[in-house]
């Protein structure tokens, strides 16, 4: 009895890891035909079912069905051991076939994915560093696969060969020294020598000086990426998280009228804030008569919508929520108000930056990428530079490579005129993450010269034609005003 509930339990294990084993490779290869490298994101499809999605359904429910089969022949099996005493299906048998047949169609599937799905894998790399990062994952992947492949067929074989047998007596092993030694050190020496190599590989890709290394700006926000070249004086203007304005600074520079006029934006919103903390009562009231001429049953979610804003009004949450968005804009005053003084920050090195929304990189020339991020961590990955590097709010990253191959080459290289280059956001940053991309170009160094040449000053230089402006905002610790004077409106020219 003792022995049949082991086999039946066995048997139950082996359909239950087939079942997970498909379920888990179906997806999987799925995901592995998506190019990642495809310029447009489909659409959602509508949902439509064709022939051949017919054909790989019937042969799901197929599948499903020869299971369950199976699983009656065993219950069957089961059931009348049960009633008859008698063993009906040698269990230690079935379940040493089943672990030969496990092994030989688990080996196939593995051989499958190598050969089919294998070729998806990223073609040689199109940078400088990427022949040894990807040294250093075949050696990882050739030591792990033999180390797989070797103690899947023992495991399985030994199964096979080991089964109970009539009259055969198990040895009894108790400890051995030497045993424990052997595959203490041999995965230590191995383990030690796998993360000594990836330690120096990285310290190769990342300490190498590149005095030639140009620097390009790449900012990173829900959800898209803009990159920033430091403009004809070649230095960059300075950043701060607080001159952040959507509409026309979202990269947040130093440029002084725009960083003027968001203040005066910000003290005309707590200006009007005030008011409307100042003037509850008497907007309750007006409210309240208003909900009175109202009814439920006609105007719906208009009156619950508006009894829920006299609740927040009486509560006291409307007036905390008005406080605390004051406080908030406030901070953001006296931070601006701190830095508009500041020679260094509002050195006009900003002026003749360029924000594009392409980033265009030379062959053969380094490249120091430096990150910003304007909301919560992003990831910047290039995978066909082998290029990866967190982007985090507050905190300068930043990764130096040297592209080695022009989007054309890698056209002609791929067969595929559509090829390019991406850099990807590889963080789960939120709802829009999965389309978080740039586009990078990689061309000649005259091809640059032209594209570079074509792309906007975030401030246009002033025309010696054009009529002396008033001096924007040179008066920093005059009273602010609480509407933006025309003046003070920043000449931007940013493609946002
Ligand atoms: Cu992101």
């Amino acid at each position: 009895m003792k022995k049949m509930m082991f086999g039946w339990s066995g048997a139950k294990l082996f359909l239950l890891a087939s079942l997970l084993l498909t379920a888990t490779l179906a997806p999987l290869s799925v995901f592995a035909q998506a190019d990642p490298a495809s310029d447009v994101i489909p659409a959602p499809k509508e949902f439509s079912l064709s022939t051949s999605d017919l054909v790989s359904y019937a042969y799901w429910v197929l599948a499903l069905l020869v299971l369950l089969v199976i699983v009656y022949i065993f219950n069957i099996g089961a059931a009348s051991e049960k009633l008859t005493g008698r063993a009906v299906i040698n269990w230690t048998k079935v379940n040493a076939w089943m672990s030969i047949i496990f092994l030989v169609a688990g080996s196939a599937g593995v051989a499958y994915e190598l050969i089919y799905h294998g070729k998806l894998l990223l073609p040689e790399a199109a940078s400088a560093h990427g022949d040894s990062i990807d040294n250093m994952f075949n050696w990882t992947f050739g030591i792990t696969f033999v180390v797989f492949v070797v103690t899947e067929v023992l495991l399985f074989y030994f199964l096979f060969k080991y089964r109970q047998k009539e009259g055969q007596k198990a040895a009894y092993y108790f400890h051995n020294n030497q045993l424990e030694i052997i595959w203490t050190i041999v995965p230590a020496i191995v383990l030690t020598f796998l993360v000594l190599r990836g330690y120096s590989t990285w310290h190769n890709i990342t300490q190498t000086p590149e005095p030639k290394a140009k620097q390009i700006e790449i900012f990173g926000y829900q959800f898209g990426w803009k990159a920033r070249y430091a403009g004809d004086d070649n230095k960059f203007g300075e950043a701060n998280f607080n001159f952040i304005d959507p509409a026309t600074n979202e990269l947040g520079l130093a440029i002084k009228p725009s960083v003027i006029a968001l203040r005066d934006t910000l003290v005309a919103d707590t200006g009007r804030l005030g008011k409307d903390l100042r003037t509850l009562p008497a907007i309750l009231k007006q409210k309240a008569d208003q909900l009175s001429k109202m009814s439920l049953a006609a105007d719906g979610k208009a009156y619950t919508d508006l009894e829920q804003e006299l609740e927040d009004i009486r509560n006291g949450n409307k007036a905390s929520e008005l406080r605390k968005m004051m406080k908030r804009k406030g901070v953001q005053i006296q931070r601006i108000n701190a830095t508009l003084a500041s020679k260094d920050m509002f050195n006009e090195a900003a002026n003749d930056d360029k924000v594009t929304t392409e980033i265009h990189l030379i062959k053969d020339q380094p490249y120091t990428f430096r990150y910003r991020a304007r909301d919560v961590i992003h990831s910047a990955y290039m995978p066909y530079f082998r290029a990866q590097m967190n982007v985090v709010p507050g905190m300068l990253t930043s990764f130096t490579f040297t592209p080695t191959k022009t989007t054309k080459q890698m056209q002609d290289e791929e067969k595929n005129p559509e090829f390019q280059f991406y850099l990807f956001c590889a963080k789960i940053c939120g709802s829009a993450h999965y389309n978080m991309k740039i586009k990078i170009v990689v061309e000649s160094e005259s091809e640059y010269n032209a594209w570079i040449e074509k792309q906007k000053r975030v401030v246009e230089p002033v025309q010696p034609e054009a009529p002396a402006a008033p001096a924007a905002g040179s008066d920093t610790t005059a009273t602010p005003k609480t509407a933006i004077k025309s003046n003070q409106k920043p000449s931007l020219a940013m493609g946002f």
